[in-house]
């Protein structure tokens, strides 16, 4: 609709996706008042229903369809009472001797919402997997990777896509693709990372009401919705539609992918957007309603079974962090040398917090293993951990954004320190490297960068660079859990520090 400013790379996040005003060609739209008069129609109506939308506007819907077809959709209405349900309606004939059509069936402001697309026999047969044995492939899993390449896989077998991957978000809404089931033959996008402003703010919050989105054909030209704004002006508000048409910018996202037909399935773990299957196919792909519906049942089961198993990691995780730390705490106690030796330490420690280094600091001196700063970075860091972080642990995953003054390599981006000593003088100091360069490139370095009408910045490569700037000097941050666990390890270690310390001044005597 021509009310809005027009969208660039720069206020991605205020374009209003829900109100572009048209749908998808692969079914038809009506807004139907609550007294059952058509108010609005996609102007694709004829072709589908052998009314023009011009004809079916101000008339009641029952000119259009069959009292029975009504009935089943009136049928449906009543357990549409919440908001953000949709209702479907499987194989239904809306005229006598006519094709059987799905429909999808939703309120919005008091209208009924109707979505009708042609019903399709279904090649890859959705239906035929059972959820039952679905789900028990993935219990059957070990791990949270097999857990999330059995997702992908079963999602690919679900909607035939060619590649589907899972996309994990993290706090910054950066994204990075823990796993991937493709076709042969088309690279794989596995361990890539993405920025937040690929998925714009008002699209994930779209995706966490609306679990499912599927563009069909990014070469489909849009159906506007007839009229486009009501009395009082306003566009539809197409949240919870099925056939809402996409933003420009994403389909030329997806175009320089070279991608046909893109699906997503929300997988939200504990009320959050958690990530999405996103899924490529490099030609146009619409399953049939049957099989989009079974895949979003799927997407839920998925994530309902992750958070079960993200709750159970998580008591794993502090019962063997625990019992390292206990560990480490009696070797200790047995060998106060073993503080002299950074290398035992973080090997020690490697399962409970891992790090790509570890600087012990100990009366003045410094035993360090792996990457940190030298003696004199050191000593400056401890300097500011003395100010600003007395006697707590305290964790950093930018380093020289947060001590601009600190000398120290490029490549150590994040600290966790643990105090162990009562006056705040002795440091154990967990070093990681910056995250770009654990990860690798996505699409071709060398490759020249491709000029669309909105510039280079949407191909995977610039996506790539946008993220790799966006995270440049960062580190993978210290968890909540972590940071327990280092708190647990600076509790018992002041008690054996201080015994040393009394041991040492009491030679001294
Ligand atoms: C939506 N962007 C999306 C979606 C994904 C991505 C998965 C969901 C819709 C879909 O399934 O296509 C991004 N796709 C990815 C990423 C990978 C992938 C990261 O396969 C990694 C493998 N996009 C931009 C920029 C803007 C933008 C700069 O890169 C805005 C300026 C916009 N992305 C944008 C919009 C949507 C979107 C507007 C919403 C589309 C919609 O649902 O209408």
């Amino acid at each position: 609709s021509g009310t809005h400013e027009p969208v660039d790379l720069t206020n991605c996040d205020r374009e209003p996706i829900h109100q572009l005003g048209s749908v998808q060609p692969f079914g038809f739209l009506l807004a139907v008042s609550s007294d059952w008069i058509v108010m609005r129609a996609s102007a694709n109506l004829a072709e589908f229903l052998g009314v023009t939308e011009a004809n079916a506007i101000g008339r009641p819907v029952i000119s259009l369809i069959t009292p029975e077809a009504l009935h089943a959709i009136r049928n449906k209405l009543t357990t549409l009472r919440g908001s953000d349900v949709v209702e479907r309606i499987f194989g239904i004939a809306l005229m006598p001797d006519q094709n059987r059509f799905d429909l999808a069936v939703h309120l919005n402001g008091g209208q009924v919402i109707i979505e009708g697309e042609r019903c399709q026999e279904d090649r890859h047969d959705a239906a035929s997997l059972s959820m039952r044995s679905m789900m028990s492939r993935l219990d059957h899993t070990e791990t949270l990777e097999a857990f999330f390449r059995e997702g992908a896989r079963q999602a690919r077998a679900l909607t035939g896509f060619d590649r589907v991957m899972v996309y994990r978000f993290d706090e910054s809404g950066s994204g990075e693709v823990v796993a991937e089931a493709a076709r042969a033959g088309i690279g794989s996008f596995l361990g890539l990372h993405y920025p937040a402003s690929d998925i714009p703010v008002q699209a994930r919050a779209l995706y966490l009401r609306n679990l499912f989105r599927i563009i069909a054909d990014v070469d489909a030209v849009p159906v506007p919705i007839l009229p486009q704004l009501d009395e009082h002006g306003q566009p539809l508000d197409l949240s919870m539609s099925v056939l809402r048409s996409v933003s420009p910018i994403h389909i030329e996202y997806l175009k320089n992918m070279g991608v046909g037909a893109s699906l997503s399935i929300s997988i939200v773990v504990d009320g959050k957007l958690w990530g999405l299957f996103a899924c490529h196919h490099y030609g146009p792909r619409l399953p049939s309603a049957q099989s989009r519906s079974t895949a979003e049942l799927f997407g839920q089961m998925f994530a309902s079974r992750l958070e079960s198993r993200e709750r159970r990691l998580a008591l794993d995780y502090e019962t063997k962090a625990r019992r390292i730390a206990d560990r480490l705490l009696t070797s200790v106690a047995d060998n106060a040398s073993l503080l002299d030796d950074p290398a035992w330490l973080i090997e020690a420690l490697a399962d409970a917090i891992p790090a790509d280094g570890i600087g012990v600091w100990i009366n003045g001196r410094l035993a360090l293993a792996g990457i940190g700063p030298d003696e004199r970075g050191f000593s400056a860091l401890v300097r500011h951990l003395n100010r600003n972080a007395a006697g707590r642990i305290y964790a950093v995953d930018r380093l020289a954004e947060t001590y601009p003054d600190l000398e120290v390599d490029d490549a150590v981006a994040g600290m966790l320190a643990i105090p162990i000593s009562r006056s705040p003088r002795d440091y154990v100091v967990l070093f990681r490297q910056e995250l770009v360069r654990t990860v690798r490139w996505a699409g071709d370095p060398h490759k020249p960068v491709e000029y669309g009408p909105n510039g280079p910045r949407l191909t995977p490569r610039k996506s790539f660079e946008a993220w790799s700037e966006l995270v440049r000097g960062r580190s993978l941050p210290f968890t909540d859990a972590e940071r327990r666990v280092a708190e647990t390890i600076r509790v018992t270690l002041i008690e054996v520090v201080l015994r040393l310390t009394d041991e040492v001044s009491m030679a001294r005597q």
